[in-house]
């Protein structure tokens, strides 16, 4: 009589419990030292995070809340002073850990070197606590021809990728400054929007679909709406037009809380160069059909300059005009 509980024969009987019994162990194992499957996955993750020393998933030197205020002017040698790890060009990334995001800040610019010495102040210690492998790139609109905003955003993609792999692209206005840190200045699976709680709206949003003062669209989700259009010049509907564009393509907006989205827009009077564009309206009607061709792919400039500066790069362009 066979010593074996089986009805085949010698060879394959004996494979067949040695199999059986390779899988007991390994499957106990496994159970043993992982608990469960999802104890296995974050210990694997850990392992890999460990391995490349990625910077912890929320950083550990943020404060919050902060005091915003606009009334005792700085100077750029002050900024410079209390920021002594930023390197020229307005470049800074963590030194002991790696950074999870490469981030370009753009600033579109003409004529407000006050409100930028605000920005640069508040916003390099909220970017460097935040973790942020990043770069500030002041577009600076050359000559007296009307503004384009959405242009020089545009602008300021091709411009920042040409110094650096960047991964995402934050795009600010220089009069807003965000009122507390744990407002991530990166990417997410959605276009953000991150300026949602401004105080000149009372901290509410004004309107469901509101994409302006700051936003932040990784390298893919701007080359899929082809950036902004380059027809906006003057005053308001770029950002409408960039709504309408990441809903054609199927996104939609991510946003903070309303708590931590709250930010301070520095008070002014509007440019003469940067009057209300009455043809936007006309614009948006059109957005549907005309984005595919108006953007990125048609975008034409001259660079003027780019000079690194200690606390940021200017990039000063001829975007033509109307
Ligand atoms: C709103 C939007 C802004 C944009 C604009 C319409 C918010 C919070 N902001 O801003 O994102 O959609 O309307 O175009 O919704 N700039 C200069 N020099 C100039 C003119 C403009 O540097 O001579 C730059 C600067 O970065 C400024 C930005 O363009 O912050 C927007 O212009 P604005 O501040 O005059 O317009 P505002 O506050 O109505
Ligand atoms: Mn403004």
């Amino acid at each position: 009589m066979s010593v074996w509980p089986c009805n085949l024969k010698g060879a394959t009987c004996t494979l067949l419990f040695c199999l059986c019994a390779v899988n007991l162990t390994l499957a106990m194992f496994y159970v043993l030292l992982f608990k469960d499957g999802q104890a296995f996955a974050t210990s694997f993750w850990e392992h890999l995070e460990a391995e490349t020393n990625l910077c912890p998933k929320i950083p550990p030197h943020l404060v919050g809340h902060l005091r915003i205020e606009f009334n005792s002017p700085v100077s750029m040698e002050f900024i410079q002073k209390e920021n002594p790890e930023v390197k020229e060009g307005g470049r800074w990334w963590p030194r002991n850990c790696t950074a999870r995001q490469k981030v370009a800040i753009i600033i579109p610019f003409r004529d407000r070197e006050s409100h930028l010495r605000y920005w640069l102040h508040y916003l390099h210690p909220i970017l460097q606590r935040q973790q942020l492998d990043y770069g500030i790139y002041v577009i600076n609109q050359y000559g007296e021809t009307t503004f384009n905003r959405g242009m020089l955003m545009n602008v300021g993609y091709a411009e920042a990728r040409k110094q650096y792999d960047y991964e995402c692209f934050v795009f600010s206005d220089v009069d807003i400054v965000p009122m507390d840190d744990r407002n991530f200045y990166k990417c997410y699976s959605q276009p953000r929007h991150l300026s949602v709680a401004l105080d000149k709206f009372g901290f509410q949003l004004p309107y469901a679909q509101m994409f302006g003062g700051v936003t932040a669209l990784s390298l893919k989700q701007f080359e899929k709406i082809n950036g902004y259009s380059n027809n906006y010049w003057g005053w308001g509907g770029e950002d409408d037009d960039v709504y309408i564009r990441l809903s054609m393509r199927g996104m939609f907006i991510s946003r903070p809380d309303s708590q931590t989205g709250r930010c301070r827009m520095i008070k002014h009077q509007s440019e003469s160069l940067n009057t209300p564009n009455p043809k936007r309206f006309d614009n948006l009607q059109l957005t549907i059909r005309t984005f595919k061709s108006d953007g990125l792919n048609s975008l034409q400039y001259h660079v003027v300059s780019v000079e690194k500066n200690p606390l940021y790069t200017n990039v000063t362009v001829d975007i033509g005009r109307t």
